[in-house]
């Protein structure tokens, strides 16, 4: 089976790519990424002698229409995925999450190509904090920022292409992910690199906003479930039962980290920021059969603390600019 896989070289992608090499020999792996600040080559070093890197992005029309017809299956992480970054210049996430989505359509409806589209759970908006309820399936769209807006435009381009055009597609909204490889502008490795070098983690506002944390090679086995027995038309809520506040998030780091729970500064609230998100997975869990291997939230933060001390390499050349542009805005 020959894969396509965009945004290969970024957190989730690198991820997929590697389990997917490690778990499918007969799956032969394309990555299409374009390698922006956020995608590194070195991040598919262990598989890099079994996968083909074509730098270049998903707008890029002739490119995208040339791999698309050379592939049986396309699995489309590439994003601009940091809310931060969309509220200081939401070009780019116009440009790569509407135009290259609707780039990736057009040529996967040409070639007729089975298309999984990667999606998040910020497309519903949030929820308070005393809400028994949790997003589903049928739950309105309400995003909040520039990224979460063109994410949910990119999920309704899908939904039209498989309506009006018969695109054989599926699509899946996954709460926020953890686990190696994620950027240092990311709350989770920001804090573990900042406890690193000594520095106190940092809270936007109170630090009571809940995020749903699921590991990233949980998303990834529900990716490869959907994409092998998930209905085509569908969308499925990807989510592991992980709700924690940013607070409980910080005081876990700060306990593996043996220093005392109050060794954090609150900084500037991000502005529109969204209280919380949770994940409703029962129709994954029940209509496809998966269930999530990480359960535990604090050994899995653990092994993510491991990877960051071990692979100082790979994120060091990236720690001084990020903190720089975030002091640039008080956080
Ligand atoms: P990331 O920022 O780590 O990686 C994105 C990758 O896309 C990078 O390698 C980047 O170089 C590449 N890219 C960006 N613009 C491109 C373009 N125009 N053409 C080709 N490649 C391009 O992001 P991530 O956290 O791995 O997220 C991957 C996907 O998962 C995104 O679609 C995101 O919306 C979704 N998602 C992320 C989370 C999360 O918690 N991180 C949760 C749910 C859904
Ligand atoms: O230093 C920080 N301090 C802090 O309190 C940072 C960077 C973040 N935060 C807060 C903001 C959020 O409430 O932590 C929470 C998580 O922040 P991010 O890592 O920026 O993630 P979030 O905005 O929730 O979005 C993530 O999950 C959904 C991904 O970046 C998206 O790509 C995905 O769609």
């Amino acid at each position: 089976m020959r894969l396509l896989v965009t945004g290969g070289a970024g957190f989730i992608g690198s991820n997929f790519v590697q389990q997917t090499v490690r778990e499918r020999p007969d799956v032969r792996v394309t990555v299409l990424d374009a390698l922006t600040y956020a995608g590194d080559r070195s991040s598919l070093a262990p598989v890099a002698d079994k996968v083909e890197l074509v730098e270049g992005s998903i707008t890029d029309a002739e490119l995208v229409d040339r791999l698309v017809g050379d592939s049986d299956l396309v699995v489309h992480f590439a994003a601009e995925s940091h809310n931060d970054n969309s509220l200081d210049d939401p070009s780019p996430f116009v440009q790569t999450n509407l135009v290259g989505t609707y780039t990736l359509l057009e040529a996967v409806r040409k070639h007729q190509v089975r298309f999984h589209h990667i999606s998040t759970d910020e497309v519903y908006g949030d929820l308070e904090l005393d809400d028994p309820a949790k997003f589903t399936p049928t739950t309105p769209y309400n995003p909040s920022s520039p990224y979460s807006s063109t994410k949910a435009g990119s999920d309704l381009l899908v939904r039209a292409w498989v309506r009006s055009f018969g695109v054989q597609a599926t699509i899946s909204n996954c709460s926020n992910n953890y686990g190696p490889y994620q950027h240092v502008e990311k709350f989770i490795p920001r804090q573990i690199t900042n406890l690193i070098d000594g520095i106190r983690p940092r809270l936007y506002g109170a630090g009571l906003n809940v995020r749903d944390w699921i590991h990233v090679e949980d998303h990834n086995t529900a990716v490869w479930a959907i994409v092998e027995r998930g209905r085509i038309g569908e969308t499925y809520l990807i989510g592991a039962d992980g709700e924690k506040s940013n607070l409980e998030v910080v005081q876990t780091l700060l306990e593996i980290f043996g220093r005392p729970a109050d060794d954090f500064d609150h900084v500037n609230d991000r502005p529109g920021h969204d209280m919380r998100y949770a994940i409703d997975a029962s129709k994954l869990r029940e209509e496809l059969g998966w269930t999530p291997r990480y359960t535990d939230f604090r050994e899995g933060l653990q092994a993510t603390v491991d990877w960051y001390r071990a692979n100082e390499d790979w994120w060091r050349p990236h720690k001084a600019a990020v903190e720089a542009k975030y002091a640039l805005s008080g956080q």
